[in-house]
């Protein structure tokens, strides 16, 4: 057992469970629990739920900000991959709790659920996805630090996979105020314990926009990690969003172009509810609405968007009725439907619910039905006062709204025609898939490949028992940038749509949604060349299902495979390299300094493999090595497809010089 100094004395592990009494020992239980079923804690214990840690901890310290306490939260990764989050709040109480006679920090840090306890004036209204507290952190972390800077004191606890080590004593004085928490997640339960930057900053940057006016600055002090970035010393970030949500639509459209500059904005109170909702109509086709309830991102919808659009469309359609265009509309048969309001919509809708009641598959979907009303009340007032307040723009949300209906029901007629003549109902699957023979979706999968010699390839390489191939020519075209429907006349999508048995457009109000019902297989894997227009390709199909088929991505059913880019081979020893760090341990561990003797093969293509090898290294589920392609962060997903799809190109060049992974090696 190891043996822990705490202020110069040394304790073991077992005296320093025995110095805790009984009523402590109940509260170990708890945290055990945790440690024994982290997953249903923090959902997993891989990266995801890594990072999740960290939001556990910021969501504490953004109730102090909502309480109107905090200005300023600093969150660090350290050079040891531990955390640590300041904020400079009124610091977490620590006088003795009366019934649980100890400090109300070690109970918060202890107790599950034990967060708001002491605050009863101020709702608590964030809590993460998961809603669990900083102790399931604690029980999480082989080792955490609280610090309370209050009244001119430092305060000062420490635990141990989330048992304290001492009571919370005073360490020094302090002009400060605020919490500092430091934790170090435990190996021993997290598949990885490496943080990675970008991902924190992901919902850093989303919780300033979220909470106007506070200053959230992420730093990392790993220089290593820097280094490999390309960065010289620390890294620093600093979000801070005055406008809140209108900054934000603006962010996620900011390489669109934007139908007029306005940001339609509200901010009130209904029912008891805050409601911060922002627009924008952009020249694009497609309809982008995020929405959050308690800062938590509500991918599945809910009450909130239901009062949204039913709102939208009923100021919207009175708006098209007194302006006539509803009968101009109507003598070309042409009925509006709620989908035409949205087409080139973004929007960002935040409430704060004291008792939200999340359903759904992942618990992100609202179901308190009174807000629904009072969305619908903010957003028609707003909306109504905004169309009165200016003609101009009004009339040319009505145009698009005009047009986006009539090249809807031209597309249905097309469809309906394309159709009859060449039945997709009966399962007509296109002519270039080699489908699998087994019937049972569950145990299938497709691979979708860049080019007809790599898919003749794959086709001998294959098992052909539960997998499939569907072969496509070169670049298939980009959704981005044209009407929704027009992507239906495109072969290779419909290719695609057939093969994976998902279909549009039926249900009875012609809605967008797909419908997946009849899907053929549970995964699909894009496969393409291990260069730059393999990349290039697999953006542009990762767009398709993004803006077509999200709700695959969100079941987890997407992959990207993953060729090798090296076979080395010395003498006899053969290993396939699928990346550059894979190369240079091979040529550590058998080169003499000099890569003479070692052979060096670079696979660029698919084709320059046999089907085995494509087998081998790619195809056989034993081996392969499979990139399962996920949205966690929904608006910057949005961002980062109109970015790299849309028409500005230098935001794209500059993503891609920093993402890049195949420059060097192809140059
Ligand atoms: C309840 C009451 C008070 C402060 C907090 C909670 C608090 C919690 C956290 C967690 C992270 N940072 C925090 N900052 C403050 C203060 C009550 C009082 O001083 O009267």
């Amino acid at each position: 057992m190891s043996e822990l100094n705490i202020n110069g004395s040394t304790l073991s592990d077992q005296e320093i469970d025995e110095s805790y009494s009984a009523n402590n020992i109940q509260v170990l239980e708890g945290l055990e629990a945790v440690r024994k079923r982290p997953a249903m804690y923090i959902g997993d214990i891989s990266e995801k739920g890594l990072h999740h840690l960290v939001y556990e901890v910021v969501d504490n310290s953004i109730d102090e900000a909502l309480a109107g306490f905090c200005t300023h939260i600093e969150v660090t990764i350290n050079e040891d991959n531990s955390i640590t989050v300041q904020d400079n709040g009124r610091g977490i109480p620590v006088d003795m709790h009366e019934k649980e006679h100890r400090s109300a920090l070690e109970v918060v840090m202890t107790v599950l659920h034990a967060g708001g306890k002491f605050d009863k004036g101020s709702y608590k209204v964030s809590g993460g996805l998961h809603g669990v507290g900083v102790s399931c952190v604690n029980g999480l972390s082989s080792k955490m630090i609280s610090q309370v800077f209050r009244d001119g004191k430092i305060y000062q606890q420490e635990y141990r996979c989330g048992k304290p080590l001492y009571d919370v004593k005073e360490v020094g004085v302090t002009e400060l105020r605020g919490t500092r928490q430091q934790f170090w997640p435990d190996k021993s339960i997290f598949t990885t314990t490496i943080y990675k930057f970008d991902i924190l900053a992901n919902r850093m940057r989303e919780l300033a926009y979220l909470n106007a006016g506070l200053r959230i600055s992420l730093t990392d002090k790993r220089l290593d990690v820097n280094a490999e970035a390309g960065i010289d010393g620390e890294r620093k970030q600093t979000f801070y969003s005055e406008g809140g949500l209108r900054d934000f639509v603006r962010y996620i459209d900011s390489t669109r172009t934007h139908l007029f500059d306005d940001v339609i904005y509200l901010n009130t109170e209904k029912a008891e509810t805050p409601i911060e909702i922002a627009i924008m109509y952009n020249t694009s086709y497609s309809e982008n609405i995020h929405s959050y309830v308690n800062n938590i991102n509500t991918i599945e919808g809910g009450t909130h968007l239901m009062g949204f659009r039913s709102a939208l469309t009923r100021v919207l359609k009175k708006y098209a009725e007194d302006s006539k265009v509803i009968e101009k509309l109507e003598k070309q048969k042409v009925e509006i439907s709620g989908e035409d309001f949205r087409e080139g919509l973004t929007a960002v809708i935040s409430v704060k619910v004291a008792e939200p009641q999340f359903e759904g598959q992942t618990k992100t979907k609202l179901g308190n039905s009174e807000v629904a009303g009072a969305v619908n009340q903010a957003v028609g007032e707003a909306l109504s006062n905004y169309l009165e307040e200016h003609p101009k723009e009004a009339k040319m949300i009505i145009d698009k709204v005009a047009l986006a209906a009539t090249a809807r029901v031209a597309a249905r007629k097309a469809r309906e025609s394309v159709q009859r003549k060449n039945p997709m109902t009966g399962g007509g699957l296109p002519g270039k898939l080699a489908d699998c023979s087994d019937r049972d979706a569950a145990n299938c999968e497709i691979f979708i490949v860049e080019g007809d010699s790599a898919g003749g390839s794959a086709k001998q390489g294959r098992n052909r028992h539960f997998q499939a191939i569907l072969p496509i020519r070169g670049k298939i075209f980009n959704v981005e940038r044209v009407m929704w429907h027009k992507a239906f006349e495109h072969e290779e999508v419909n290719n695609i749509i057939q093969a994976l048995g998902v279909r549009f457009g039926l249900n009875a109000d012609d809605t967008k949604e797909a419908n997946y019902d009849k899907l053929r297989y549970y995964k699909t894997i894009i496969m393409t060349d291990a260069d730059v227009d393999g990349s290039h390709i697999d953006t542009l199909l990762m767009t398709l299902f993004f803006r077509y088929m999200p709700q695959l991505i969100r079941d987890g059913r997407l992959y990207i495979a993953t060729p090798p880019l090296y076979l080395c081979t010395k003498g006899k020893v053969k290993e396939y390299c699928y990346t550059e760090a894979d190369r240079m341990r091979f040529m550590d561990k058998y080169g003499d300094g000099t890569e003479n003797g070692i052979h060096t093969q670079r696979y660029k293509g698919l084709g320059e493999m046999n089907p085995e090898q494509l087998w081998e290294t790619t195809m056989n589920p034993e081996t392969r090595l499979l990139k399962q392609v996920t949205i966690e962060d929904a608006a910057e997903a949005d961002y980062t497809f109109s970015m790299l799809m849309g028409d500005d190109v230098e935001p794209r060049r500059e993503f891609i010089e920093k993402n890049a992974t195949y420059a060097n090696i192809d140059a």
